[in-house]
């Protein structure tokens, strides 16, 4: 299963093990939410590296959203600043794949809801739309419409 990573105009398609090598210091999940379990990246310092492989990001200012997309169909749309503390579960203890949560899980500690954390993320869309709420939403694909994205303002 392949993680899709947009941004702009860029565009990669990664394995989770090429993911994971993109960089970014792995480090224990629990560390930012107790009682998880796994190895786990930094989100905004993995889009930094992200950035540096993909041409013509470097000029580009920091996104506004995350919207990420599971295998499932559930998706939530994050406001940047909401994702500090953000991560990208990877592997289990042991560095084998997720059993639950497998290509990988978002994780969004000090988040508006436990509803953020994305399991079997196979979409990750780095969003610059600055007429986007910033406040998360999150639902299977055809519960969440793009006007309650909005500000009431656009369809
Ligand atoms: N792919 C996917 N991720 C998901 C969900 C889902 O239905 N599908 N449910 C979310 C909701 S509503 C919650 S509360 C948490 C539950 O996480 P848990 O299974 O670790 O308890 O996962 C979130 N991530
Ligand atoms: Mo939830």
């Amino acid at each position: 299963m392949r993680i899709m990573v947009t941004e702009l105009e860029q565009f990669s398609e990664l394995a989770v093990e090429e993911f994971a090598t993109i960089g970014g210091e792995r480090f224990s999940i629990a560390e930012r939410v107790p009682g998880a379990v796994g190895l786990a990246l930094d989100l905004k310092a993995w889009h930094t590296m992200w950035r540096q492989c993909a041409e013509g990001l470097a000029e580009a200012a920091e996104p506004t959203h995350l919207r990420v997309e599971a295998v499932d169909e559930f998706q939530a749309v994050i406001a940047w600043e909401e994702l500090a503390k953000a991560a990208f579960l990877i592997a289990n203890e042991d560095g084998s794949p997720l059993k639950k949560g497998y290509p990988i899980r978002l994780y969004v500690p000090d988040g508006s809801s436990d509803c953020l954390n994305v399991k079997g993320v196979v979409k990750l869309a780095f969003v610059h739309d600055p007429s986007l709420t910033k406040q998360a939403a999150y639902g299977f694909r055809n519960e969440v419409s793009v006007a309650s994205l909005r500000n009431g303002l656009k369809g």
